[in-house]
């Protein structure tokens, strides 16, 4: 096949945090974490537990972008959703009762019941709405892993390393990327295109990934991943590390 702008070569480089991350497009994975109206609508989870919903909306345009050329450039993508079965019964209590939530998992808000599966606000935004071919990982947990197909899935398509976005990030976003970091994953973290309620926590928590030499993974904005994916040309000098991957 002759090579385009929109089918990279691997590896590619992407200036980040502490250093360049280095990826190949054939084994990397978008991971879009909870982009649902949930958690970035009025009326949902996000505010029901007191939050500023409107903190997060940012994080949308630039993952527009984001998906838009890793479709283009053929990558896995992977959308994950926070929610529990219509019967709660995988809600543990100490999740259910934590806090003094307006509205609690389960109750009828105005986007249907909150955080459940099927409803309308536990659905992700129309903005970045999954196509066909993507996957959709459904979470009773705030990681990814826990109680998922989703390792399963990395598996089968030989996936190594995962490019995070989605909200929020020091809650969903920091524990999926920490049971990627501990099963062998290369992770970056799209600094634009993750967001939280709390601007300090946004800022932290970003530091905490690529502290200590990258002690859970890489940061880089969104702009810096897109110019990588655009570019023909392989990284001088680099290869991709294979790291060994565990199903859980
Ligand atoms: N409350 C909060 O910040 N986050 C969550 O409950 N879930 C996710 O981060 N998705």
């Amino acid at each position: 096949m002759s090579e385009t702008a929109t089918t990279p070569t691997a590896p590619l480089a992407v200036s980040a945090r502490p250093y360049d991350f280095t990826f190949d497009p054939a084994t990397t994975a978008l991971v879009v974490i909870d982009m649902q109206r949930d958690f970035l609508e009025p009326g949902g989870f996000g505010e029901s537990l007191g939050n500023d919903v409107s903190q997060l909306r940012s994080t949308i345009q630039p993952l527009q972008a984001v998906l838009a050329a890793v479709r283009a450039a053929g990558l896995t993508v992977i959308h994950t959703r926070e929610g529990h079965l219509p019967d709660l019964s995988d809600l543990p209590p100490a999740k259910l009762h934590r806090g003094d939530a307006a509205l609690r998992i389960g109750d009828l808000g105005p986007k249907g019941r909150i955080l459940i599966r099927g409803e309308y606000g536990q659905d992700i935004i129309d903005e970045l709405a999954p196509v066909d071919g993507e996957y959709v990982i459904d979470k009773p947990g705030k990681g990814a892993f826990y109680a998922t197909a989703f390792g399963d899935v990395l598996a089968e398509k030989g996936i190594t390393s995962l490019v995070v976005a989605g909200v929020t990030t020091e809650v969903c976003v920091h524990t999926t990327v920490r049971e990627a970091n501990d099963r062998g994953f290369e992770c970056l973290v799209l600094s634009d295109c993750v967001g939280s309620y709390f601007p300090e926590f946004q800022r932290v928590a970003l530091e905490m990934v690529a502290a200590q030499g990258g002690i859970f993974g890489w940061v880089a904005p969104s702009a810096d991943f897109l110019a990588a994916l655009a570019s023909p040309a392989p990284a001088a000098d680099s290869t991709v590390p294979a790291p060994a991957v565990t199903a859980s």
